[in-house]
């Protein structure tokens, strides 16, 4: 479309460009003078030759509309702290035509720009009111049906648009997620909360598509559209060439994207609702039948500032700004109005104006309604948790006849085997659970024939079928993407991540997204899964820093996120057992450490003792989110509380300061790392005459750390007490590994200190 001229008057000079845009409106209507057609029927085009009905162009340029006012509102109602966020959709609301061109259950993740689109897709569903949920949203309100007042956010329960966070481009891998979910559901007999042939939209802005997490998810879809593998999604890059002050080179996102293999390019007209509506039309035709990632080039332009706290007139020449405001897609969408013979000036002006008013007496209203105004209320939907629920859960034994066929007959059930090492029970732990949900899916790298570098997983490909174990592309944002969109298709996912220190290079899906997905969507929204991790030290002669991380902090940082450590394989079983219940029962996000060294370890003692190896918990046994094991639970000269391969290293120095010192030791597993069990702590160190904390994380920001401080807040501060920790460094190769974590010689030493 060409530009619409204005001449530069001292109005468009204004420091105000809402103001600015807001005026260009009417002032174009009012001065329009184009030839005025005879009004089409209703299943009539809006325009000669464009696919947009007159009905339809009438719809969307009601919520191109109120799109608009919610922007031109919060920019007013800002200064007056009615409103609390001001990043708007002006100049973006042809993205309408992509809500009316799908249904209102294709999954949609959305650019903060999307307004236009949600405000067209609340048509879908009868009874429901874009302008005061909407409102309620800006207005940071309890009754915010988003969010609960958590979040300005563009969600929805009923109309499946799931809210993202403020980071960008970190919404595509779930979106990919959820749509190779669609497919893969069906295949492995899991039936869809929405319809099979859906697909998911994402749509993100031109600088976002340079974002490493964007190209992640474009590499990602072509891998599975190259292999003929489903990935029904719909990339719409709403270009309006510019990210907040940096300039899209021009040309380069078509350059970018039109002959990407396996990723099919389509382009649109978002400025045009009767050019663009064919052209976007299109590009949703072919991702519904070719079930193929498709990006949607939707050209956009963006009026007034990248927020209300951009000030582009610093910035920008006033001429650049005169000529961006005149591409306006409401001027455009004015000049259809008026051409087609739909609306005479009159009408046109009264129905912006009506729409102004009604924002802004929603806005007004939203205002009234309660505030989050308690912690409790705040936190409530973090991370629920239901603990008789999780517990039945996970002591539920109603699959006898699926686990029967997982292991191969009553004798190599693992009850009935031997006792045995860590890396083995997880194994069997993990048959045992996926064969109890069948909507569970294990991947990761190298985890189907193979059975991870480990072989942890060793057999559950042969068990359960290339369906449901099986190998993803090599990036950890993809493999954590893909769960969240297994998740929100109901799926039970079970990634694995293949060293700990990898899990750091896309801790962000995790961190930004799937743990804040209940959060911020008043846990209208959950994405339940359980992340197990290779992780910690202690590999002899294997691996250096990155195969050896002991960063756990990162992790416990996480709001939200259950994180747990198993020293020895029954407690793994059960400790897997409770956080596919707790992802089950509760929705939540959970992440497995394992700790690599403890593998194989079969030895407690002396080697060939097998005293490492233990009893498989019988399904039924559950365990308790937050119970430690305590060794030695009379003994109180001194109290050792550790973790992972703290446990067994502080059984052996036990042994050691009983011999020397007579001391009896107890030693304390806190299993669950985070949430700590504050109440478990100050229950052990009651009756300690002395304590130590094994932490074989780091000295700084370490469990450690939190287990003092449990300890002291308790009360029981005047207890001598020693900690012994990892050096704050990374961790180097060979020998001088066992130089920057603590050793059985470091507790025997801290504990001397203590007499
Ligand atoms: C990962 C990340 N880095 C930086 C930002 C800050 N930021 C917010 S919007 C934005 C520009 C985005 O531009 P574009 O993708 O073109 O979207 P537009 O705002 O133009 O629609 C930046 C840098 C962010 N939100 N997330
Ligand atoms: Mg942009």
């Amino acid at each position: 479309m060409t530009a619409i001229p204005f001449a530069i008057t001292a109005r468009h000079k204004g420091f105000n460009r809402a103001e600015i845009v807001d005026q260009n409106f009417t002032e174009f209507v009012q001065l329009w003078q184009g030839e005025v057609r005879a009004a089409p029927r209703d299943d009539a085009p809006v325009l000669p030759d464009s696919a947009l009905d007159a009905r339809g162009f009438r719809e969307l340029l009601e919520s191109q509309l109120i799109s608009r006012h919610l922007d031109l509102m919060a920019r007013a109602l800002r200064v007056q702290n009615k409103v609390f966020y001001t990043i708007g959709s002006s100049g973006h609301e042809g993205n309408a035509m992509v809500a009316r061109l799908t249904r209102h259950t294709d999954p949609a993740f959305l650019h903060y720009r999307s307004g236009g689109f949600m405000a067209e897709r609340f048509r879908k569903l009868p009874g429901m009111d874009p302008v005061m949920d909407s409102a309620l949203s800006f207005a940071a309100s309890k009754d915010d049906p988003a969010s609960g007042g958590r979040h300005k956010v563009w969600g929805s329960r009923p109309l499946w648009v799931l809210p993202q966070t403020s980071t960008i481009a970190s919404h595509l891998p779930k979106a990919l997620g959820t749509a190779v979910a669609i497919d893969h559901a069906r295949r492995i007999g899991h039936s869809l909360p929405i319809p099979d042939d859906s697909i998911a939209i994402c749509s993100f802005g031109d600088a976002s598509s340079n974002h490493a997490t964007a190209q992640t998810a474009f590499n990602a879809a072509g891998w599975t559209a190259y292999q003929k593998l489903p990935a029904p999604v719909l990339f719409v890059c709403e270009d309006n060439g510019i990210g907040i002050s940096v300039k899209t080179p021009t040309g380069w996102v078509a350059r970018n994207f039109r002959s990407r293999p396996d990723l099919d390019y389509f382009f649109a007209d978002g400025l045009d609702l009767a050019e663009g509506y064919a052209q976007v039309q299109r590009a949703v035709e072919h991702c519904r039948r070719t079930r193929r990632p498709t990006f949607l080039h939707l050209k956009t332009t963006r009026v007034m500032g990248h927020a209300g706290t951009d000030f582009e007139i610093e910035w920008r020449s006033i001429e650049e700004l005169v000529a961006v405001e005149s591409t306006d897609p409401l001027l455009r969408s004015a000049a259809i109005a008026l051409e087609s013979g739909l609306y005479s000036k009159d009408d046109l002006l009264n129905l912006y104006e009506a729409t102004r008013k009604r924002c802004f007496a929603a806005a007004e209203e939203a205002d009234r309604r309660p505030k989050l105004e308690r912690l409790d209320d705040v936190m409530a939907p973090l991370a629920p948790y239901s603990p008789a629920r999780v517990k039945a859960e996970a002591g539920r034994t109603d699959y006898a006849e699926a686990r029967l066929k997982a292991f191969g007959g009553e004798a190599r059930l693992p009850e009935n085997q031997p006792p045995r090492h860590l890396a083995i029970q997880i194994g069997q732990a993990l048959h045992d659970l996926m064969a109890k949900y069948p909507e569970s899916l294990l991947f990761g790298e190298d985890v189907a024939q193979k059975g991870g570098v480990y072989t942890v997983t060793k057999g559950l490909h042969k068990a359960f079928g290339n369906k449901r174990v099986f190998n993803t592309l090599l990036d950890e944002t993809i493999i954590l993407g893909l769960a969240q969109g297994y998740a929100n298709m109901g799926l039970l996912p079970i990634p694995e991540i293949q060293y700990l220190a990898y899990f750091h290079n896309a801790g962000d899906q995790i961190r930004g997204e799937a743990a804040s997905l209940q959060f911020f969507s008043n846990d209208q929204f959950r994405n339940p899964m359980v992340v197990r991790i290779a992780s910690l030290g202690y590999q002899r002669g294997f691996g250096g820093h990155f195969h050896n991380d002991n960063s756990i902090a990162a992790l416990r940082d996480i709001p939200g996120l259950v994180v747990g450590c198993a020293s020895r394989g029954d407690d793994a079983a059960a400790m897997l057992r409770t956080m596919m219940a707790l992802a089950k029962v509760d929705g939540r996000v959970c992440a497995f450490l394992e700790p690599i060294a403890l593998y194989m370890t079969k030895d407690l003692y002396e080697a060939g003792d097998g005293q490492w190896q233990f009893a498989y918990p019988a399904p039924g046994e559950a365990m308790t989110l937050g119970e430690g094991r305590v060794y030695h639970e009379d003994a109180d000269d001194l109290v050792v509380f550790t973790f992972g391969n703290g446990v067994p290293m502080a059984l052996r120095a036990a042994r050691t300061l009983e011999a020397e010192l007579t001391w009896k030791v107890r030693v304390v597993d806190l299993r669950w790392l985070a949430p700590l069990n504050d109440a478990f702590i100050a229950a052990q160190a009651k009756s300690a005459r002395r304590i130590v904390v094994l932490d074989e994380g780091r000295r700084s920001a370490g469990v450690g750390e939190g287990v003092i401080t449990a300890i002291v807040e308790a009360g029981y501060g005047a207890t001598p007490l020693k900690r012994v920790v990892g050096a704050d460094t990374f961790t180097p190769l060979a020998g001088a590994a066992f130089l920057v974590l603590p050793g059985e010689a470091d507790v025997v030493a801290a504990a001397r200190e203590l007499r």
